[in-house]
């Protein structure tokens, strides 16, 4: 997002992607956005193909340096709330093996004034503050490219769903901006955000925790996230249904039995078994799920 500058031919899908007139102290600039990964992937071909010195390229380390699918920025008034849950586990793997870039930036070094000031008062008075706008607008422009998404984290955007972070994972970049205070200044909203994510009807402090979420559900549908033990396709919301009780060893723990159809090695029978549990518990628990069923996937609320 550096200006007007080489965006060459940019495709647009149809929800994300727009091109917005952003108008800054100083500045007037284009924001071109794209999410599609084939287009970097070109980009990078594109390059390849102009090496000059063919004879250089034993250069290219055949191993090379790690490939990152992922690049996600975080901007938020509370960095330090992100050490600890994205240094552990399946995140924790994924940024060593070079799948996930991830950087937290804070809001307040995108400010100018002695007291790093983030917020102001609202127009038209009421209670609390706002973030204002320009640190907000000048992180975004030095943050964000023409294949970034910007996010916003806010109770009032979308909710997250399984559907969505798969959406996100086939994004190259992700800016996740984090509110504070009262939240945003309108114009954050209309002029620089892409989309605006909520992880549930409530209300909370600021976005980190949200950002987190959007990061872990994310990140583990990476491809090479999950070790081969760990699978993606069998898991609750993947059909649109809740998941099947499963159990382990031991069979009879302190008297309770595990369903004796599970122990049949009747494959089918515990097929057709885990379905109708599935269906059962999501009816019980989320009928909301089976609503919308249709629209994602094959399961309809008849046949349920
Ligand atoms: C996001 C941000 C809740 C969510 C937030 C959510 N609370 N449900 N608080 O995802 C504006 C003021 C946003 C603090 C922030």
């Amino acid at each position: 997002m550096s200006g007007k500058s080489s965006v060459g031919k940019v495709e647009r899908s149809t929800r994300f992607d727009h091109s917005s007139k952003l108008e800054g102290p100083g500045k007037v600039f284009d924001v071109q956005l794209r999410s599609s990964k084939s287009d970097r992937k070109t980009d990078l071909r594109g390059q390849a193909c102009e090496f000059r010195f063919p004879a250089l390229l034993f250069l290219i380390p055949i191993a090379g340096a790690p490939q990152i699918d992922m690049k996600i920025d975080v901007l938020t008034l509370f960095p330090a709330m992100f050490s600890g849950p994205l240094e552990e586990s399946i995140i924790k793997r994924a940024r060593n093996r070079g799948l996930l870039d991830l950087r937290i930036h804070n809001l307040r070094d995108y400010t100018h004034d002695r007291h790093r000031t983030v917020d102001d008062k609202p127009f038209g008075g009421g209670p609390g503050m706002l973030l204002k706008p320009e640190p907000i607008f000048e992180a975004v422009a030095s943050l964000a490219g023409e294949n970034s998404r910007v996010i916003l984290l806010a109770p009032s955007g979308r909710k997250l769903t399984q559907y969505i972070a798969q959406d996100l994972a086939r994004c190259d970049h992700l800016l996740l901006v984090c509110g504070s205070y009262e939240g945003f200044d309108e114009r954050v909203r209309e002029y620089l955000a892409d989309d605006e994510l909520s992880i549930g009807d409530y209300v909370l402090t600021n976005g980190a925790l949200p950002a987190m979420v959007i990061i872990d559900a994310v990140t583990r549908l990476l491809p090479g996230a999950l070790g081969d033990g760990e699978s993606v396709h069998e898991e609750s919301f993947n059909h649109g249904l809740l998941e099947y009780p499963q159990y382990t060893r031991p069979a009879n723990f302190r008297g309770m039995q595990v369903p004796e159809v599970l122990l049949s090695g009747n494959h089918a029978e515990i097929e057709r078994w885990r379905c109708e549990q599935a269906k059962a518990r999501t009816r019980q628990r989320r009928p909301d799920l089976l609503i919308h069923s249709d629209r994602t996937q094959s399961t309809t609320q008849t046949e349920l």
